[in-house]
């Protein structure tokens, strides 16, 4: 069969085929390049309460200090520890509100008692979620890199792992990042990047998140681009109303990851997030991980992360471990 004429002349541009070429082509397009460097150079125990949570964890309040080419970033953390705990594995985990509000919203008692430390931070210490913030955030500590917001608590997430690391009771091995909507995309842009992380977990992350591009459902470029310009390369605008065009789409992200394991969850009236195409790209993924390293699962209800959303991300870490 003849081609038509205007295939025949179509220039299709080389696709990156290998991980690391994906890997730079979704920091190139979408998300920006994380600069290297940003240390840990101390860590305060500001409070430490025993036996909260049915007398079986303990909670602990860190400031810590990160050294950047720039200056100082300062974070004020949380951290619930299953009490004895000589290694428990982590869960990092960035908060909308601060911490304190984690501690009603959060089933802190279920996951130390499943074994598991949960660390948290209020994601907006790391950078502000504003297109012009008024208050300088990480990014304003490195020279001349073109990150967005997203990458930089991408890059926050991994610095909760180093602040792990240096808290009695917690090995690092094993180590699962989780995240919500955008703090969800943050969680698989830190989960591709940072091999610590074993387990990655990424709630209603939706568009740019585990939302394929090409599944024309909920939010997109357009929409994404025009509310949160600050959370991606500026570039990435031009996308708007050209998903097709676009080098890479969503479920090599996730395949990015492997052979680490990947979890997303949905929720069933999340329309904004497209967990139809959610499920998509864990379809499209799968041939990637080995069996049981790719989870998918749609609750009930709207837009959160909640008790059921953690429970299964808990249960789907501890399925190899056990
Ligand atoms: C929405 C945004 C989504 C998602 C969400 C959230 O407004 O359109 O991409 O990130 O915010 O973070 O709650």
């Amino acid at each position: 069969m003849e081609l038509p004429e205007a295939w025949q002349r179509a220039v299709v541009p080389p696709l990156p085929t290998t991980r690391s070429d994906i890997v730079d082509e979704f920091a190139r397009t979408i998300y920006g390049r994380t600069p290297t460097g940003g240390e840990v150079t101390e860590l305060v125990l500001r409070s430490r309460d025993d036996g909260v949570l049915d007398g079986a964890a303990d909670r602990l309040r860190h400031h810590a200090v990160i050294a950047c080419p720039l200056g100082n970033l300062e974070l004020d953390t949380l951290t619930h520890l299953p009490s004895g705990a000589s290694d428990a594995p982590v869960v990092v985990v960035l908060n909308f509100k601060g911490n304190d509000e984690t501690i009603e919203a959060w089933p802190y008692a279920k996951a130390t008692a499943a074994g598991y430390a949960v660390l948290t931070v209020d994601y907006q210490q790391i950078e502000p979620d504003d297109p012009a913030p008024s208050a300088a955030g990480v990014r304003a500590l490195f020279p001349a890199e073109t990150w967005g917001a997203v990458a930089a608590w991408a890059w926050g997430l991994s610095r909760l792992l180093d602040i792990a690391g240096r808290i009695s009771g917690i090995d690092t091995v094993g180590a699962v990042v989780l995240g919500h909507s955008r703090l969800g995309k943050a969680a698989l842009w830190a989960g591709v990047q940072d091999e610590r992380f074993a387990v990655t977990a990424a709630n209603s992350s939706g568009c740019c998140g585990a939302a394929l591009f090409r599944h024309p459902a909920g939010e997109d470029i357009a929409a994404i681009t025009s509310r949160f310009p600050h959370w991606f390369v500026p570039s990435f605008a031009a996308y708007a109303g050209r998903e097709n065009d676009l080098p890479v789409d969503q479920h090599q992200l996730l395949t990015s990851i492997a052979p680490r394991r990947v979890a997303v969850t949905s929720a069933e009236d999340d329309a904004w997030a497209d967990p139809i195409g959610e499920y998509l790209a864990v379809v499209a993924a799968r041939p990637s991980f080995a069996p049981n390293a790719i989870g998918y699962h749609l609750r009930p209800g709207g837009h959160d992360l909640l008790e059921e959303d953690w429970l299964y991300v808990l249960d789907f870490v501890r399925k190899l471990v056990d």
